[in-house]
């Protein structure tokens, strides 16, 4: 396998991530193909951080070089039509400042033809429940990435609840730290570590409708 453009986001080797992305495009190559050999690159920068040979400033430093690669393979739909499938409500929940996961989720699910509203990062469970009232999206979704979010996300669940909202919401969470015991504890309807799935997930629910 060519792992070259791994390897240049693990060396935090800008110009050669952003060369290697472009050449690639243009031979054709899958868009997909191409963010999860950045991802993979992302996870070794991780370790390396995790090591003591990589500091904050390389997390920083990978975490620009990764948007603007993601800036070349990310699409926005070419015909906006203006009847969307679904309103998708989204962020990265509270503690967590982490957003490339969820940029490029938002950009695939949009791409879809849904609506995403995007509060951003670190967002607090009461941010979630307001806008769910006033907007009344078909779907909540959160990222995280950091194990921290696991608490949050079932806040932001519990949240719901309160307000009486959740048999009126599809909940999805996405992110490393979610697997099949967290999502058990968080409570949501469903989890995924990666976006397309989370994708697949979302049509499948507007297919069912609350
Ligand atoms: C870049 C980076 C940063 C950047 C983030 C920049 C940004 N704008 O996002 C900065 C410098 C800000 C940062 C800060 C910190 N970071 Co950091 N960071 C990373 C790094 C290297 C890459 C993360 C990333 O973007 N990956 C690439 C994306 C594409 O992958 P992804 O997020 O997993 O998303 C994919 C899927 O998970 C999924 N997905 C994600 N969200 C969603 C949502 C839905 C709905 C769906 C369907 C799918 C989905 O789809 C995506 C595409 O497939 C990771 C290493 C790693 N292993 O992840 C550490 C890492 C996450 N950070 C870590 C740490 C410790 C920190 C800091 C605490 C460091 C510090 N001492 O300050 C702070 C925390 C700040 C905070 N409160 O959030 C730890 C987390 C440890 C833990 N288990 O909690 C990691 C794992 C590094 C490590 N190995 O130690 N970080």
């Amino acid at each position: 396998m060519d792992d070259r453009l791994t390897t240049a986001v693990e060396q935090l080797n800008e110009d050669k991530v952003l060369k290697l992305v472009k050449q690639r495009l243009q031979a054709g190559k899958d868009p997909a193909y191409l963010q999860e050999q950045i991802r993979l690159g992302m996870i070794k920068v991780g370790i390396l951080y995790e090591k003591g040979e990589y500091f904050i400033a390389d997390l920083i430093m990978a975490g620009e070089i990764c948007k603007n690669a993601l800036k070349l393979i990310l699409f926005k739909p070419e015909n906006q039509q203006t009847s969307k499938k679904g309103k998708v409500l989204l962020g990265t929940v509270q503690g967590d400042l982490h957003d490339i996961g969820k940029n490029i989720f938002a950009s695939m699910i949009e791409a879809d033809g849904f609506e995403v509203i995007d509060l951003g990062i670190d967002v607090p469970p009461e941010a979630f429940v307001d806008n769910a009232v006033e907007l009344k999206p078909q779907i909540l979704a959160m990222s995280g990435v950091l194990t921290l979010a696991v608490e949050s996300m079932k806040k932001t669940v519990d949240a719901i609840a309160r307000a009486g909202l959740r048999n009126h919401v599809w909940i999805l969470v996405g992110g490393n730290p979610v697997n099949r015991d967290s999502f058990k504890y968080i409570r949501a309807d469903a989890f995924t570590n990666y976006a397309d799935e989370g994708v697949a997930i979302c049509n499948n629910w507007i297919g069912i409708k609350i």
